[in-house]
């Protein structure tokens, strides 16, 4: 877009000059050259005439036809005079020369001297047409008419316009450029021109500071200061983060150094359906963060095999190319027995670590067998990255709580390697994790990263301060490093994003008007629906309960919306094996129905519930249908959600209602800000939402698409990566100092 209104301002003076020319300067010029050449043949012929008159008057009488005849066919050898007549006082032709027309008379002669550009076009060429007095005191007296060529001048008019355009050409390009500069010297004039008006500085400061202007600058600076928003809002961040930057860095900063991810879910799961073998993408905001990362890098990833179907397209190491059309990265399968799945991750991962660190009122459960296949499965994915590992050091990224001890393991057989782990979700202050028996193993383990990044300082705080209840470490709060036995940890927060659509991606999505038609109808809804949409997993941190009796109050409170007010809910059931979720999903299908019972009429729903996984196309396609977006987590990591739905609207129209125990709340604070405990402050955000006028839905959206653009995904992968290839080079210099100090020992 940049480039092309640079063009623009190039393109356009170039074109407006040659327009111009073409247009009016090439036809003026040659009237003006004619005329001229008119001017200058008259002359000539003036003087020609009085050269022969002379000659004309001398003749005697007898011969004087035969001696003017010889006379002037002499003349007309000129190689510019093409014939010549003599007209008598009474407009008689006397005589005529070879090649003088016989039609032209006298009369019809003088008619066309008379003219500014006098032309006649004969068989052999143009010719200029003048008739001059013999003797200019005899009145009437004799004339002569000469005809001479014009075809020099129409060479002569050609070349003219040669040269002209040639100039034309050249002075729209030097046009076009001083156009160019001066609009970039002046857009800068213009700018720090009304930064100072804003400041009520520079040559207007005594008319804004007259107090009775007041008012007006006020208005003025506050329009201004809105184009500027306007303007760099538009004009996106100064360097964006995208797959090639984050590529560039792993060339630079990590020279291209192997990078292996783990995590427990796989990104493309292969499953049987009717027609064969298909892929499935899973609900996960682990994987829609990853999953553009390691595309940008093409390394190995460590994941369980949870399909069924998985095994039937791994190769001899269990490995398989993906995505599927592409093949850019490797997908390497562990494959669990269903005890280990129960164990590590159904539960110790999600009835014991999830429920503790997301505080959501659900009791953790530790089982000592569950904890004895955590440490197992662990131990697995470990050495499966040890026997991935190309080099003594890769980059090893390991992904969420389900591998907690993992860092230590991978340390203790590649010493060298740089292990980055990141913790999707919340880390709880050091009283609510000091409840799980083995607390001490799991900070031992996750200490053996050489970054441990979280969302928000608030969970990098807690973590700390957890290490610095339980453990005998050394605690650097001023650089946020912890060390323990020898090794050093870096904890960091790393807020975590989506990668933002390419123009491309943009340009394919149906217009919001479409895709909300779409929506109505298959949903069978009026088409005055005011829409709010929730897309979670059927998890209860998402607050989907609250979210429903929110829906309820506003219902209750404010009839108006009754009959028109709807909530679609998307929930991919999750974790169906154990009995919290499964209650917590009959649960909400049974209050969704009460809340349709009391408020349904006929056909009006207020609460549609879709108990399942949509693919990307149909979750985007809500989002852009929809009026309001509702994220009530009780306690999430960061949430992508509420991050998708505002890349889903380069419309900048609906509003997100966002909980404040969100990590995005941090980031995202145009949004309207609940908790989602409190019922009625989220249903009158509802009522709020539903009501917001365009211009303040367009403000506040346009501010967290820019803040959702910049803090993309590549740059939350860039940023840790950038943190490791510090820490890797800081290493090698430690290395080479230990060399060279002990060289000359052994030297000695
Ligand atoms: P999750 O708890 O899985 O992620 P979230 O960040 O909201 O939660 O991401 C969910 C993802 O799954 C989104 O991409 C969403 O579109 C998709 N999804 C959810 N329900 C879906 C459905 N019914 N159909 C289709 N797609 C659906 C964990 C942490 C978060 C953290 C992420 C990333 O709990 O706090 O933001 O990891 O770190």
């Amino acid at each position: 877009m940049k480039s092309f209104q640079l063009q623009l301002r190039f393109l356009l003076p170039l074109l407006v000059t040659l327009a111009l020319a073409a247009l009016v300067a090439l036809p003026l010029m040659d009237r003006m050259t004619e005329r001229w050449f008119a001017r200058d043949l008259n002359n000539r012929g003036l003087l020609l005439t009085r050269t022969l008159a002379a000659a004309l008057d001398q003749s005697d009488d007898a011969n004087r036809l035969t001696q003017l005849r010889a006379l002037l066919e002499r003349v007309v050898q000129d190689e510019r005079l093409v014939a010549i007549a003599l007209c008598s006082p009474d407009g008689e032709r006397v005589l005529a020369t070879r090649g003088y027309p016989s039609s032209l008379g006298c009369a019809q002669a003088a008619q066309q001297a008379q003219r500014s550009a006098p032309r006649l076009t004969l068989a052999t060429g143009a010719v200029h047409v003048g008739v001059y007095p013999v003797n200019p005191e005899q009145q009437p007296g004799d004339r002569l008419v000469l005809l001479q060529d014009l075809s020099f001048t129409e060479r002569r008019s050609e070349d003219t316009q040669r040269y002209l355009l040639a100039f034309m050409t050249l002075l729209g390009l030097a046009v076009a450029g001083i156009t160019m500069a001066v609009a970039q010297i002046s857009w800068r004039g213009w700018v720090s021109g009304m930064r100072a008006i804003l400041r009520g500085e520079g040559i207007l400061r005594p008319l804004v500071q007259a107090p009775e202007l007041q008012p007006l600058a006020l208005e003025v600076r506050e329009r201004l200061r809105d184009l500027e928003d306007e303007f760099y809002r538009e004009r996106g961040p100064l360097t964006e983060w995208d797959p090639e930057r984050l590529r560039q860095l792993l060339k630079t900063q990590l020279r291209g150094d192997q990078v292996i991810i783990v995590s427990n879910r796989e990104p493309y799961i292969h499953q049987h359906g009717p027609d064969g073998i298909v892929v499935r993408r899973p609900a996960s905001g682990l994987v829609t963060a990853v999953e553009p990362v390691m595309r940008a890098c093409s390394g190995t990833w460590i994941a369980h095999g949870s399909g069924d179907a998985d095994r039937e397209v791994v190769d001899a190491q269990d490995c398989v190319a993906v995505p599927p059309d592409s093949g850019e990265y490797r997908l390497r399968r562990i494959w669990l027995s269903d005890e280990e799945e129960q164990g590590y991750y159904y539960g110790f991962a999600n009835e014991g670590l999830w429920p503790l660190c997301h505080v959501a009122h659900v009791r953790p459960v530790f089982r000592e067998s569950d904890w004895a296949c955590y440490r197992a499965v662990n131990q697995r994915f470990a050495d499966a990255v040890v026997a991935e590992a190309r080099g003594e050091d890769p980059v090893v990224m390991v992904q969420d709580y389900h591998f907690a001890l993992l860092p230590a393991m991978v340390r203790q057989r590649l010493p060298k390697a740089t292990i980055l782990t990141f913790w999707h979700i919340p880390w709880p202050n050091p009283e609510s994790f000091g409840i799980c028996p083995w607390r001490r193993e799991l900070l031992q383990g996750l200490l053996g990263s050489t970054i441990l990044g979280f969302h928000t300082r608030f969970h990098c705080k807690n973590f700390l301060e957890t290490v610095d209840r339980f453990l005998e470490a050394r605690i650097e709060h001023e650089h946020s490093t912890i060390s323990y036995r020898g090794a050093q940890t870096l904890i960091e927060s790393y807020p975590i994003s989506i990668a933002w659509p390419s123009e491309a991606q943009q340009a394919a999505w149906p217009p919001p008007a479409e895709a909300r038609r779409a929506v109505l109808e298959r949903l069978q809804l009026p088409r005055d629906t005011v829409l709010a949409v929730g897309v979670d997993r059927f998890d209860y941190t998402k607050g989907i309960l609250e979210r429903l009796h929110a829906v309820e109050r506003l219902l209750e409170k404010r009839p108006q919306w009754q009959g028109s007010f709807v909530l679609v809910q998307v929930a991919a059931p999750t974790r169906s094996v154990l009995e919290e979720y499964r209650d917590f999903q009959h649960r909400i299908q049974r209050v969704a129905e009460r809340i349709n019972r009391r408020f349904g009429a006929g056909r009006y729903q207020p609460v549609v519930l879709l108990a399942e996984q949509h693919d990307s196309v149909a979750v985007n396609e809500l989002y852009r249908a929809a009026d309001i977006c509702v994220v009530t987590s009780l306690h999430d990591g960061m949430n992508l959600v509420c991050k998708e739905f505002i890349a889903a609207r380069d419309d900048e129209r609906g509003v997100l209602i966002l909980s404040r125990f969100a990590g995005a709340a941090r980031e995202l604070t145009e949004a309207l800000i609940v908790n989602p405990y409190h019922v009625e402050e989220t249903a009158d955000a509802l009522h709020r939402a539903a009501l917001m006028p365009e211009a303040e839905q367009r403000e506040r959206m346009a501010s967290l698409r820019m803040t959702v653009r910049e803090f993309n995904v590549y740059r939350w992968a860039g940023r840790m990566l950038a943190d490791a290839g510090r820490w890797r080079l800081r290493q090698r210099i430690v290395a080479r100092v230990q060399r060279q100090r002990e060289a000359p020992e052994t030297v000695a």
